[in-house]
This record gives structure tokens, C-alpha cells and sequence, in this order.
């Protein structure tokens, strides 16, 4: 079964989504997520220009082999763009051969390991009575795991943090705004550092000390920070806290890890295994954040968690809005079937994003659990997607109050 043509699908029902579709000889039909949000083209062009014209021929069942051959062959390494591509030839291809299969993608990767992927979702509000609302409405949705984050006394707009107030929850959250060149934003980490841990008391007197908590500090903070950060909001029991560094810089982590107790997550910019090297050899880290979509698929973000295994660290895998139905679906069939599963992220996509792709996972009692169809289960309309062409969207560029440029 060879592969007869592959199309770089570029859309945007609410935000953009890059998709690619395989075809094979037989006429199977494969999908695969590479979207890169604010840099979505660049992957389209790598995809169209690069890389469907060398697959067109190949073995469809030769999976591991096309991934050798798209990450050594391309002979410059890593990065976004390559493997956010690779990602989506190594996701259609298992989409692929588990429809050859008749089987559901995770049988593949050994089966069963859990009833179902415990989530978390992304509770928001610029202060505590909006954080309140946000959290009680995610519980009444189901949700058993919830990530908090807030609005700081003085900045207007604040990473993670719905920029449009609502009642209720909020189902996508888009932080990548549609402008020609980036919106920026203002940060000062001492008033962060000085406000978080009330936000967090609080929340544990609202709702109680059993409720999985979860917190993003976006690779804001320096490692003497950052572990001040943690051991600051040790006595609220975090599931984990998230990015605190930049974390290329991965021995930086030794001097946070010697601080706190306070369970790290890392990883979600990160796209191979090598980036994870001493975070996972030296156990600095708890979880791993990487998606499908941006670590060269399934085969590349399953060697990271067989790695991670060996040393007691779970999987956390990324899934923002800007990760499409068929990143997510990808992420529940691999959660679904390893042993070192800890929890998905789960922010919830638009009604009109879910008519482009129709996924075929369900949400239940607090968890993802994966179609039973035959492949990844996700299904592509273009008749509705091409109401929804391509617009520059850019994430925001973070200064300091000095007009200093931050990490965001
Ligand atoms: O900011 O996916 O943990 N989740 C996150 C996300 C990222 C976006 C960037 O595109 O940090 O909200
Ligand atoms: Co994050």
C-alpha cells in the first residue's frame, strides 16, 4: 500500500488549524495536526514544498521509517517547524494503518492501560469572584482536575486569563489574537510572585483540599524565583506547576528541584527527546508537557515517554484550542495506552471548530476517552472548513513595565 497523495489543509473555523491528509493507493484516508499557532504557514510551506513531494510512492505502512528519513534525511534537525511537520506524516500514517487494521489507533500501541484520560480544564478570571464562577462552572461541566489562573492587581491583561469576560466557563480561550503584528502585554514578576499564593489560598478555602489544582507560570520566572514560587505554594497541594523557567536552559532546574517539593511540569515548546535529557536523567521534572503535534508525532512523543517511564515520570500532554481535534484524538489514544499516563489537558474546542473536524472522543465524568472507530476516529469536512480561510493571528510579546522585551 503505497501513499498516492498527500494535502496540506490550512483553516480557521475560530482559529487557525494546519492539517494533513494522506491518501494511500487503496484509497485509505489518514489525518495529522501540525498546527504551530502564530507560525502556522511556515509548516504548511515545509509540508507542501519539503515534504509530501517526497512521500508520494513510499510504504504507508512504513512508519518508523518515514520518521527516520524526514529527521535524518532532512539533515538540519529539530525545531518547530520539522517536527510539528513530521508529527502530522507520523499521526496520519498511524491514522492510516489502524484503519487497515479495523482497529481503534490505541490497540496498536498495546491496548488499554485506563478506563479512560483524566483532564484538566482551564478555569480563568481577571479576580477572585470571576475565578469562583469559572471553577464552579468547570465542576458543574464534570471536570475533576482544574488549572487556575488569574488576573494580577495593576495589569490589564494577564497570560491565561479570558481577555473577554462571560458568564461561565469559558470553552476557548484564544489567547493568539487576530492582528497583523503582535498585541503586547506588560508583566512585572514581583507582583506576580506577591499575588499567587493568596489566589491559591484562597481557592483552597472556597473549594476544598482534595480537588487536583493546576498552575502555568509560562516560563516567566528565574530558577531563584521560580523556586521560591514553589515552595511559596507548597501548602496548597499543587498537582503541579507548570513552565517556571525557560527551560532550554535545563540544569537551571537543579536549583529549583532543591527547593520545593512542589510537583514541575515542562516541556510544552519542547520537540524531541533530546530536549528532555537531563530534565528526565537527573529527575527534575514530574511531568512531561510535549504534544503530539509538536514532538514528530506519536513514534517521537512515545520514545519520550518511554524514557520518562524509567524514572517514575508521567506523561501531561498539551492541549490547548491550538492543538486541533486531530492532535487531541492522537493524545487520547496514546494516553489511553501507556503505563506512565498522568493527565491531559482538556480545554475544550469551539462548536465550529468540531464541525471542520469531528472528533470522535467523548468527554466523560471528568475524562477523554478515545473513539472505537477504526483509526484516530476524527473526520475532515472541507465543504465547511473552506468557509474558514486562513487569518494572521499572533500570540502576544510580553514587556517588562520598563519596556523591557519578557518571555511570554
Ligand atoms: O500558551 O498553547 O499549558 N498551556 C499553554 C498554552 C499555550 C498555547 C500557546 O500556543 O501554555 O495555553
Ligand atoms: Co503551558
Amino acid at each position: 500500500m503505497l501513499i498516492e497523495r498527500g494535502e496540506v489543509l490550512v483553516c480557521s473555523p475560530g482559529r487557525n488549524f494546519v492539517t494533513l491528509r494522506l491518501v494511500t493507493s487503496d484509497g485509505v484516508v489518514g489525518l495529522g495536526d501540525a498546527t504551530l499557532n502564530g507560525r502556522e504557514l511556515s509548516v504548511a510551506s515545509y509540508l507542501a514544498d519539503h515534504v509530501v513531494p517526497l512521500l508520494i510512492g513510499r510504504d504507508a505502512h512504513a512508519i518508523e521509517d518515514t520518521w527516520q528519513y524526514l529527521y535524518r534525511g532532512a539533515y538540519w534537525r529539530r525545531g518547530p517547524v520539522t517536527m510539528a511537520a513530521i508529527a502530522a506524516v507520523d499521526t496520519a500514517l498511524w491514522d492510516i494503518k489502524a484503519k487497515v487494521c479495523g482497529l481503534p489507533l490505541y490497540q496498536l500501541l498495546g491496548g488499554r492501560s485506563r478506563r479512560s484520560c483524566l483532564v484538566y480544564g482551564h478555569a480563568s478570571g481577571r479576580d477572585l469572584p470571576e475565578l469562583f464562577d469559572s471553577v464552579r462552572g468547570h465542576l458543574e461541566l464534570g471536570y475533576r482536575a482544574i488549572r487556575i489562573q488569574t488576573g494580577i492587581p495593576g495589569f490589564e491583561s494577564v497570560y491565561g486569563v479570558a481577555s473577554v469576560a462571560k458568564s461561565g466557563p469559558r470553552y476557548d480561550y484564544e489567547p493568539a489574537r487576530r492582528t497583523a503584528v503582535p498585541v503586547e502585554e506588560s508583566w512585572d514578576t514581583r507582583a506576580y510572585l506577591r499575588h499567587v499564593p493568596s489566589v491559591f489560598e484562597a481557592v483552597r478555602n472556597e473549594f476544598g483540599p482534595a480537588l487536583p489544582l493546576l498552575h502555568d507560570a509560562h516560563h516567566r520566572l528565574t530558577p531563584i524565583q521560580a523556586a521560591r514560587l514553589g515552595k511559596s505554594l507548597e501548602p496548597y497541594d499543587l498537582f503541579w506547576l507548570e513552565d517556571v523557567t525557560p527551560a532550554e536552559n535545563q540544569e537551571a532546574l537543579r536549583l529549583v528541584r532543591q527547593h520545593t517539593t512542589t510537583p514541575l511540569a515542562i516541556g510544552e515548546v519542547f520537540n524531541t527527546v533530546w530536549d528532555y535529557q537531563t530534565l528526565i536523567r537527573e529527575q527534575l521534572i514530574d511531568y512531561v508537557r510535549s504534544a503530539v503535534t509538536h514532538t514528530g508525532g506519536i513514534t517521537g512523543l512515545r520514545r519520550i515517554f518511554d524514557f520518562a517511564s524509567t524514572y517514575q515520570i508521567k506523561s501531561g500532554i498539551h492541549g490547548p484550542t491550538d492543538i486541533s481535534p486531530v492532535g487531541l484524538a492522537a493524545a487520547v489514544h496514546l494516553g489511553i495506552a501507556i503505563h506512565n499516563f498522568g493527565i491531559q489537558e482538556y480545554m475544550r474546542h469551539s462548536a465550529l471548530t468540531e464541525e471542520v473536524f469531528r472528533p470522535g472522543y467523548s468527554f466523560v465524568d471528568g475524562g477523554l476517552v478515545p473513539s472505537e472507530e477504526p483509526g484516530l476516529g476524527v473526520d475532515y469536512d472541507d465543504d465547511v472548513a473552506k468557509n474558514h480561510p486562513y487569518e494572521a493571528a499572533y500570540l502576544p510579546v510580553n514587556r517588562l513595565t520598563d519596556g523591557t522585551v519578557h518571555d511570554w
